[in-house]
């Protein structure tokens, strides 16, 4: 017998994308685990490559949706968030951790709003930069190299770094306020890639690497996130949780590979449940 663990998920429902929400759902729950959502947007689909996309925002529902939740004494084991649709979003999650953070709960916040160099379809700095205020309220945080870059306001290196570089920047990142940083999709050779992170309470480097494909994929980020807090919620610790979400976003990424008829715009995440499920030994 296993006691449930109950995650909430705040972010974005892209309908059709296979990203953030449909993403996060699927995966924790998967996990074992009970998953809730405050969804932050509608998009009809999610940013990166489609055209016309609609978006509607649900900043308002925020508020109403966690006081009724304070009234029914809800409580939760962690607080994971992704995608935010507006500036005021961000204060609005600030809040939320006050509410509901504390006595154990895990808060694990993924800046989701950049990849390669640039933001995504209306971020700007001023936006990343108060995602950095927030990361400094989260207790991890899962950002890749480019959203690290534009919290810290340095300049994005691309590929161009070594393993120190990488040190110092998980080292800043917990300057924010969080424990623990990971950064995603790191590589020190050109046949791996994986993930590395700093516990500022231990002063101690976590990391783990498998195979790099020669192609990338959209929505990677938010199945490295869920699985990795999904892989927290059942008791891994911080590299037991990497090589979890490490191995999973892998097997993703060869399922979509192999399959011709797989979806441009996302991974076959589903077909690799299984495994994931096998990994966690229980
Ligand atoms: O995968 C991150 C993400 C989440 N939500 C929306 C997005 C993206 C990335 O493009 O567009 C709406």
């Amino acid at each position: 017998m296993y006691e449930m663990k109950r995650v909430v998920s705040i972010q974005d429902i892209s309908c059709l994308g296979k990203c953030s929400l449909t993403v996060a759902l699927p995966i924790i729950s998967a996990m074992g685990v009970e998953t809730c959502v405050v969804p932050t947007a509608v998009l009809s689909t999610h940013t990166g490559g489609f055209k016309g996309f609609t978006f509607h925002d649900l900043t308002q529902e925020i508020d109403p949706i966690s006081a009724h939740w304070v009234k029914e004494g809800i409580t939760f084991d962690a607080i994971y968030t992704g995608y935010l649709g507006s500036f005021e979003q961000i204060n609005l999650v600030g809040k939320f951790f006050d509410q509901f953070g504390g006595d154990g709960t895990l808060v694990y916040v993924d800046p989701a709003m950049a990849d390669n160099g640039v933001l995504y379809p209306g971020f700007t700095p001023e936006f990343a930069k108060e995602m950095g205020k927030l990361c400094g309220k989260a207790d991890v945080i899962v950002p890749n190299l480019t959203e690290a870059s534009f919290m810290l306001g340095i300049d994005y290196v691309g590929d161009n770094y070594d393993e120190a570089y990488i040190k110092k920047v998980l080292k800043d990142l917990t300057g924010l306020g969080c424990r623990t940083a990971v950064l995603t999709g790191v590589s020190f050779s050109p046949d791996q890639i994986g993930a590395m992170a700093y516990d500022s309470e231990t002063d101690t480097y976590a990391s783990y690497f498998n195979e790099k494909l020669p192609t990338s994929f959209h929505g990677t980020g938010d199945v490295f996130a869920s699985a990795c807090v999904g892989a927290l919620m059942n008791g891994k610790d911080l590299t037991g949780a990497l090589k979890i979400a490490v191995d999973y976003t892998l097997a993703c990424m060869k399922e979509t590979a192999k399959d011709p008829e797989a979806r441009w715009y996302g991974v076959s995440f589903e077909a690799a449940i299984p495994m994931l499920v096998h990994s966690l030994g229980r």
